[in-house]
């Protein structure tokens, strides 16, 4: 495999002892650079491979509708590495603890885990590297092309992205090795993950109810990307910004906890010569967009905050802080999709009932809440806020980037200066209605009760 996408944290001790793999970001076992890793230190010195997961009910807006997700997702993939013969344990409670003494508990020879921007799993890092003394490594299972290895600083946009991107894409597109049955294997009698049993004993939002729109798990992620292949990917250029047509991949809940690889998606697009604009378009998405949000998380601790927002903007903001305003409102009248504007309602309501809300809807209802509260802060916090509690693709570097992008105008250019937004990007009702037929999107989410 490319050495790039591997790094050693911490260089540590050399022992012999079990390989563990602890598997965070990218939970699957097909096609997942992480664990390919690992299988090859295992093969390397002859050693057992374990699988472990560390499940943490302090996960920033943790909700039954996430969990119930994931851990669907984690019990089928338990299933796929027994009949590996790869231990698969999950263990409930804070990770700087659990992964370090169950290090010690098995006598680990190496720590893999997988790569991840966000600040809660490099503190994760930081704590647990403290307290174990050997190898320590990281693989960029989740990026085509490492986030740490495609560029070493904060892009301005996709446009300085972009063409780091295209240049190592086809080295970065090397096939999986398939996954075999273990020879070695450690027997750590560990229990069959039982979702509702777990799910019990959590500490989470259950006013979150689970949705039924997604199944969860790698089965069915393949299924919804063959799907999209076949019947939506040849008008998802041309209706993508329409929410009345249903042309997205619908990927990223699937994407954001590990279920299905970026780069088996993308590699089956190639397989198939599938490079008009419709590809293009989706490919830009994917790749692109989708890495340059891991390069802002990663190389801006910011991310979630109106520090992280590039000087022009911040100047032009605080510029418009005293404009008046016609509308505010707070973060209840939002969560209830209690406004005066029934578009900005609908979308709420879509991403309440259903997990998920449309692309275009998403960028129009940041910068909403932006344009109806007091101060640009307080819109990012409400939009983080609720985009993390309902979307199922939520607490996600997509997720901060995109309402940095509406709000703060993160990786987009200054436009003609206009009240309140300053220079920030505007959107209204009239650009969307030249999109599509607001009143037929209406009627499907506003009679639904919240
Ligand atoms: P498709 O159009 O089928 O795209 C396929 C994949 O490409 C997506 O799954 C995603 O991984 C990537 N992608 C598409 N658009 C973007 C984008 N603008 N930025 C980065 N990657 C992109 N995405 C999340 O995954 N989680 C979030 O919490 C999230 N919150 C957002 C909040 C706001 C305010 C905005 C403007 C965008 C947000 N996005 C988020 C990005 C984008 O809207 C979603 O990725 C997309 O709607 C997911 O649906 P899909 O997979 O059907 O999209
Ligand atoms: N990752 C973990 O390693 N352990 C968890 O308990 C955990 C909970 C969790 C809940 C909701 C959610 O959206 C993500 C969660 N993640 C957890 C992280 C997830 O696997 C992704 O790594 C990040 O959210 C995306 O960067």
């Amino acid at each position: 495999m490319n050495e790039n996408r591997i790094r050693l944290l911490q260089k540590g001790i050399s022992l012999i002892g079990p390989i563990v793999y602890w598997m965070s970001r990218d939970q699957r076992l097909k096609d997942n650079w992480a664990l390919n890793f690992a299988i090859e230190l295992s093969q390397k010195h002859q050693q057992p491979i374990v699988i472990i997961f560390n499940l943490t009910d302090d996960f920033p807006v943790a909700t039954l509708r996430a969990y119930s997700f994931m851990l669907e997702g984690l019990q089928e993939q338990q299933e796929l590495a027994n009949k590996l013969n790869i231990q698969f344990i999950i263990k409930i409670g804070k990770p700087e603890i659990n992964i370090p003494s169950f290090v010690h508990q098995i006598s680990a020879s190496n720590l893999i885990s997988d790569f991840d921007p966000l600040k809660i799993k490099r503190f994760w890092k930081r704590e647990i590297a403290k307290k174990i003394n050997i190898p320590f490594w990281e693989v960029d299972a989740h990026n085509i092309i490492p986030a740490f290895y495609v560029s070493q600083k904060q892009e301005y946009g996709s446009y300085t992205l972009r063409p780091k991107i295209n240049k190592n894409l086809m080295i970065f597109l090397d096939e999986f090795p398939e996954l075999e049955k273990q020879k070695n294997s450690l027997d750590l009698n560990e229990e069959a993950i039982q979702p509702d049993k777990i799910l019990e004993g959590l500490n989470i939002d259950r006013t979150v109810p689970i949705v039924s729109e997604f199944i969860a798990g790698e089965i069915y992620a393949e299924q919804i990307l063959f799907d999209f292949i076949e019947n939506k990917l040849s008008r998802y250029n041309k209706f993508r910004n329409n929410p009345n047509y249903n042309v997205q991949s619908s990927l990223s809940p699937y994407l954001h906890f590990g279920q299905i690889s970026a780069q088996k998606i993308v590699m089956e697009l190639y397989k198939r010569n599938l490079n008009d604009e419709n590809a293009k378009a989706f490919l830009e998405e994917i790749v692109v967009r989708r890495e340059l949000s891991d390069n802002y998380c990663y190389y801006n601790q910011n991310y979630d905050n109106f520090q992280g927002f590039p000087i022009w903007s911040q100047h032009t903001l605080n510029e418009h802080r005293k404009d008046p305003r016609e509308y505010t409102y707070n973060i209840e009248d939002f969560e209830q999709a209690k406004t005066h504007d029934k578009l900005w309602n609908s979308a709420q309501i879509e991403m309440f009932s259903t997990g998920k809300m449309h692309s275009y809807l998403r960028m129009y209802w940041a910068k909403k809440i932006f344009e109806w509260t007091v101060a640009p802060e307080i819109a990012q916090q409400i939009a983080i806020y609720l985009n993390d509690k309902y979307s199922l693709d939520g607490r996600d570097p997509n997720g901060y980037t995109g309402i940095a992008w509406s709000i703060g105008g993160v990786h987009d250019r200054a436009w003609f200066e206009r009240p309140i937004f300053g220079k920030i990007r505007y959107m209204n009702l009239n650009g969307a209605a030249k999109k599509f037929d607001i009143v037929q999107y209406c009627n499907k989410y506003n009679k639904m009760d919240m």
